[in-house]
């Protein structure tokens, strides 16, 4: 309960499952509103004052030799009303060539997020230089525009509580040979021009993304049926 005071949390915070439930409409409803991006602003803020679990544990420095009254901040309701981000995340060519779309798709899957959009799309050109527009200064940048419109892709967008960051550690470093066993490229990729999969940098680009690549009404909003057994 304290943790719900000092975050001054709204009714809609109250609990993760409302969150989980009603995240997209109120991002697509809210999505170029001042407020909305204020009220980020402030819960990034408020959750930034939380370092380490050191910090989830506070007494007062004035009594040094007294016992004060110990401030417990739960970690698990600071976690359960962070923001819900979506990230746009792709199996590349390759990996849609080698058969790993089932095995793309499952981690995210086995992982607890929601899926909110899917589909084997072959890229366009112009789509693909848009997509990547901040490497286009790169030496290497006419090479993979070539390698992401070489073949059919599957666009995903994926929904949930930290999914951008998440998924960035599930997929792994852009280099498969430093990228950690257990990720999808640490894996099952040997070369960075050859790495299966993409997923979004920031929730800001995770918004972009999925805006560049998803058309309107290709998005589903839709409650899990697990929702419950993934967050209390
Ligand atoms: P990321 O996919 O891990 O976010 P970025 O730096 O955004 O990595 O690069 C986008 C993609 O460009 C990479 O996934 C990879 O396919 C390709 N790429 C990045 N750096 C190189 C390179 O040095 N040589 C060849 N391809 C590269
Ligand atoms: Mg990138």
């Amino acid at each position: 309960m304290e943790a719900l005071a000092v975050y001054g949390g709204s009714p809609s915070c109250a609990s993760s499952s409302s969150l989980f439930r009603s995240s997209a409409a109120d991002r697509r409803r809210s999505k170029n509103s001042l407020s909305h991006n204020l009220n980020l602003r402030f819960n990034h803020h408020s959750l930034a004052a939380f370092h380490s679990p050191s910090h989830l544990f506070s007494r007062s420095p004035s009594r040094p030799h007294t016992l004060k009254k110990t401030h417990i901040f739960l970690p698990h309701l600071i976690a359960s009303m962070e923001q819900v981000e979506e990230t746009y995340v792709m199996v590349k060519p390759d990996g849609v060539q080698r058969g790993l779309v089932g095995e793309v798709i499952s981690r995210f899957e086995k992982k607890g997020f929601k899926l909110t959009a899917l589909k084997l799309f072959q890229c366009p050109k112009e789509l693909a230089e848009e997509h990547y527009k901040d490497l286009k200064s790169k030496s290497f940048f006419p090479k993979l525009i070539n390698y992401i419109t070489s073949g059919p892709v599957v666009c995903m967008a994926w929904e949930g509580v930290g999914v951008v960051a998440s998924a960035r550690k599930l997929i792994g470093a852009t280099n498969p040979l430093q990228a950690e066993p257990g990720t999808i490229r640490g894996d099952l990729a040997v070369q960075m021009g050859r790495n299966v999969v993409h997923g979004s940098d920031s929730p800001e680009n995770g918004k972009r993304e999925i805006d560049l690549w998803f058309k309107e009404g290709e998005l589903c909003e839709w409650t899990p049926a697990q929702a419950p057994w993934l967050v209390e």
